[in-house]
C-alpha cells in the first residue's frame, strides 16, 4: 500500500493552533496570523491531476495544511494580495478542506477568496470563474472519478490564471517545497458559514480580506449561453408539429453536476425532474463511484437501453468527464465523440464566431479526430495524458477542440475539460443535424472509417510487479529486431513498424516531457499502449489502450471487442501480462 507509507512520518508539533467553536463576528474583526511549525510529510507529489489519496491521509494533522501551504509559497511574488478560486466536488471532507484554505490563505496575504457556496464548484466552473474574473488562480477540492466519503479518497488540485490544471514546472515546484517545509502560516480564528451567499470583508495583520461566496452555478451557465444555440436545443428537446420530443436522460451520479445540471436542462431547457438523476451532490457519492463509462454508470445504461430514450449522458464526480448514449444505449466512444464534435463544430455557435484553430487528443486516444483534421486542413497536436497539456496550446491560439479517451473532451472556451460542455454541445450538433446519434455516428464512419479502440485497466496491481512489467515491455520493444516484426493471432497479423517510450516536447515553450506511455505502431495505423495510472491512490493501475483502424463497411457495426480481439491478445502476449502481475481478467473494460 502505497498510502500508507505517507502516514508512517510523523510530523513535529510545537504549536496548536487555537480553534473558535462559533463563527467570529467578521465585519468588525481584525485578526492576526500565526505561524505553526509543521514536519515534513513524504509523497506530497500531484499525479495526472493534483494530489490525491485516501481521505484519512489527508486528514493528518497538518498534512493538508502543508500542502496548501506549498501551493500559496508556489505562486511567489503573485501570492502578496492575489485572489483565488476555491470550490470543490462536494465530497467528504471537502469542507473542512475549504475552511482550513481560508484560514491559510488569509494568513499568507491573499486578498480575497471566491468561494462556491457549500463549497461546491465544479471543475470546470473553477476554470470558468479563474477566466471571468482575471484572478491568479484556484484551488479545485476533488479526487475526480475516485470514490468519495471517510474511507475513500480526497484530493486537492491547483489551477493557474489561465484556468488550467498547474503545468508539470509547477507542480514540481509545489512537491519540491512539501519537501522542505518547516512551518505554514494560519488564521484559526477565522470560521466562515460557506454555505451562505454572502460576502465578508475584514483585516488580517492590518490588511484587508475579502470572502465571497458565490452562486456555484451561475457564471458557467451564462458561459454555456453565450457558446451554445439554447434556444435550438430548447426546440429539439420539446419537439415541435413534424417533429416528436427528443427524450433524454442526464445521470450526475451524485457528484458535482447536480446543481448544475437542473439549473441546465431544469430551469433553462425545461427537461422533466424524472429525466435528471443522481442530482444532489452527496459526500460518498451515494457509494457509486462516480465515473462515467459502461461499468459504473450501469444504471444509466440499464435505464437507457429499457426506456424510450433518444439520448443519456453521465458525469464524473467533479463534473469535466462525460459518457454519451444514443438510443437504446448506443455508446459512443470518447474517441469517436471528439470526432464527431470535430467534424460538426461550426454547427455551434461559438465556433461560428471564434473559427477554428486546431484539434488535438491525447497520445492514448484512438486517431479519429487525426482524420478529421486532415480532411478540412485543421492543425492538429497529440499531447501526453492529462488536461493540462492542452493548455499552452490553447493560450498561443492553436486549438479549439481537444480531447482524451478518458471520457474528457472540452474547448477553449475553458482551460479543462467539461462534462456538461460536451452535452451540450451533442445536443446542438444533434439540432442541427436532424438525426440520430447512432445515424451521426454511421454516417461520419461512411466518410472517414472507423477507428475501434478499447481500454483494459487492472487497477490495485502490486506496484513493483507493475513497474517490472513496464520495464520488461519497454527492453523487449527496444530491441532492433522487434522493428518489422511480425505479430500474429488467429491469423490476423500486425507489422511492427515503430516501437517507443513516449516523449513530448511542448511547441509552445519546448518543454520536454518523457516516459508516458510505451507505443508499439503498426504498419497500418493500429496502436498498443501500455501506462501506469498517476490517479490511483493506492498499488498500481496498468492501463492498456487498444486502437485500430477499418475502413471496410462491413465492419463498422461489429463489437470492438471482437473486431480488436487479435490485437488485445498479441498486447498480452508481449507483456506477460498474466506472468507479472497475475491476473486473467482487467478490472474495468471501456
Ligand atoms: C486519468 C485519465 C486521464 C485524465 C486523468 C484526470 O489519468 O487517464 O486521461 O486526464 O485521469 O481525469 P491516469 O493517469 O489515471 O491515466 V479526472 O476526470 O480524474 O480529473
Ligand atoms: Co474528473
Amino acid at each position: 500500500m502505497l498510502a500508507m507509507l505517507d502516514s508512517e512520518v510523523a510530523p513535529a508539533t510545537t504549536l496548536k493552533p487555537r480553534m473558535h467553536t462559533s463563527p467570529i463576528n467578521m465585519s468588525t474583526t481584525s485578526v492576526t496570523s500565526f505561524t505553526v511549525d509543521t514536519g515534513i510529510y513524504e509523497g506530497q507529489k500531484p499525479g495526472t491531476s493534483g494530489l490525491r489519496k485516501a481521505v484519512k491521509i489527508f486528514q493528518q494533522e497538518h498534512y493538508t495544511e502543508n500542502f496548501v501551504q506549498a501551493i500559496l509559497q508556489a505562486l511567489g511574488d503573485q501570492l502578496s494580495g492575489c485572489t483565488l478560486v476555491v470550490g470543490g466536488d462536494g465530497r467528504f471532507y471537502g469542507k473542512e478542506a475549504v475552511n482550513k484554505i481560508i484560514r491559510i490563505a488569509a494568513a499568507n496575504g491573499v486578498r480575497k477568496l471566491i468561494i462556491g457556496q457549500n463549497g461546491i464548484l465544479s471543475t470546470p466552473a473553477v476554470s470558468t470563474i479563474i477566466r471571468k474574473y482575471k484572478t491568479q488562480g484556484g484551488i479545485v477540492l476533488t479526487a475526480s472519478h475516485n470514490p468519495g466519503g471517510p474511507d475513500a479518497d480526497f484530493g486537492i488540485k491547483f489551477n493557474c490564471d489561465n484556468g488550467g490544471p498547474a503545468p508539470d514546472n509547477i507542480t514540481n515546484k509545489i512537491y519540491e517545497i512539501t519537501k522542505t517545509l518547516e512551518s505554514y502560516k494560519i488564521i484559526p480564528d477565522i470560521s466562515v458559514d460557506i454555505d451562505k451567499i454572502q460576502n465578508i470583508s475584514i483585516k488580517v495583520d492590518g490588511k484587508p480580506f475579502t470572502i465571497d461566496i458565490i452562486d456555484s452555478v451561475k457564471d458557467y451557465l451564462e458561459l454555456m449561453k453565450e457558446i451554445f444555440d439554447f434556444a435550438s436545443i430548447k426546440k429539439l428537446l420539446h419537439g415541435s408539429a413534424d417533429k416528436p420530443a427528443f427524450k433524454v436522460l442526464i445521470d450526475s451520479m451524485n457528484g458535482v453536476t447536480g446543481p448544475y445540471v437542473k439549473r441546465i436542462f431544469s430551469t433553462e431547457l425545461g427537461v422533466d425532474d424524472t429525466s435528471l438523476v443522481n442530482i444532489t451532490p452527496l459526500e460518498d457519492f451515494g457509494g457509486l463511484h462516480p465515473d462515467p463509462n459502461l461499468t459504473y454508470a450501469k444504471d444509466l445504461v440499464n435505464a437507457i437501453k429499457q426506456g424510450p430514450y433518444d439520448f443519456g449522458a453521465a458525469f464524473d464526480g467533479d463534473g469535466d468527464r462525460n459518457m454519451i448514449l444514443g438510443k437504446k444505449a448506443f455508446f459512443v466512444t470518447p474517441s469517436d465523440s471528439l470526432a464527431v464534435l470535430a467534424a460538426n463544430l461550426k454547427l455551434i455557435p461559438y465556433f461560428q464566431k471564434t473559427g477554428i484553430k486546431g484539434f488535438a487528443r491525447s497520445m492514448p486516444t484512438a486517431a479519429a479526430i487525426d482524420r478529421v483534421a486532415a480532411k478540412y486542413g485543421v492543425q492538429f497536436f497529440e499531447v501526453p495524458t492529462g488536461w493540462k497539456y492542452f493548455g499552452n496550446l490553447m493560450d498561443a491560439k492553436d486549438l479549439s477542440l481537444c480531447g482524451e479517451e478518458s471520457f474528457g473532451t472540452g474547448s477553449d472556451h475553458i482551460r479543462e475539460k467539461d462534462g456538461i460542455w460536451a452535452c451540450l454541445a451533442w445536443l446542438n450538433v444533434i439540432a442541427g443535424l436532424g438525426k440520430s446519434v447512432e445515424d451521426i455516428l454511421l454516417d461520419h464512419w461512411k466518410i472517414y472509417g472507423r477507428n475501434f479502440f478499447t481500454r483494459y485497466d487492472y487497477e490495485n496491481c502490486n506496484a513493483v510487479s507493475a513497474d517490472k512489467m513496464i520495464q520488461y515491455i519497454e527492453i523487449s520493444i527496444q530491441k532492433p529486431a522487434f522493428i518489422g516484426k511480425k505479430l500474429q493471432y488467429e491469423g490476423k497479423e500486425y507489422v511492427v513498424k515503430r516501437a517507443d517510450n513516449y516523449s513530448y516536447t511542448d511547441p509552445v515553450d519546448g518543454s520536454k516531457t518523457a516516459k508516458q506511455g510505451l507505443r508499439i505502431l503498426f504498419e497500418d495505423g493500429s496502436r498498443i499502449i501500455f501506462r501506469l495510472s498517476g490517479t490511483g491512490s493506492s498499488g498500481a493501475t496498468i492501463r492498456m489502450y487498444i486502437d485500430s483502424y477499418e475502413n471496410d463497411p462491413a465492419t463498422f457495426v461489429k463489437d470492438a471487442q471482437l473486431v480488436l480481439k487479435p490485437l488485445i491478445n498479441i498486447a498480452l502476449e508481449i507483456s506477460e501480462l498474466h506472468q507479472h502481475i497475475g491476473r486473467d481478467a482487467p478490472t474495468v473494460i471501456t
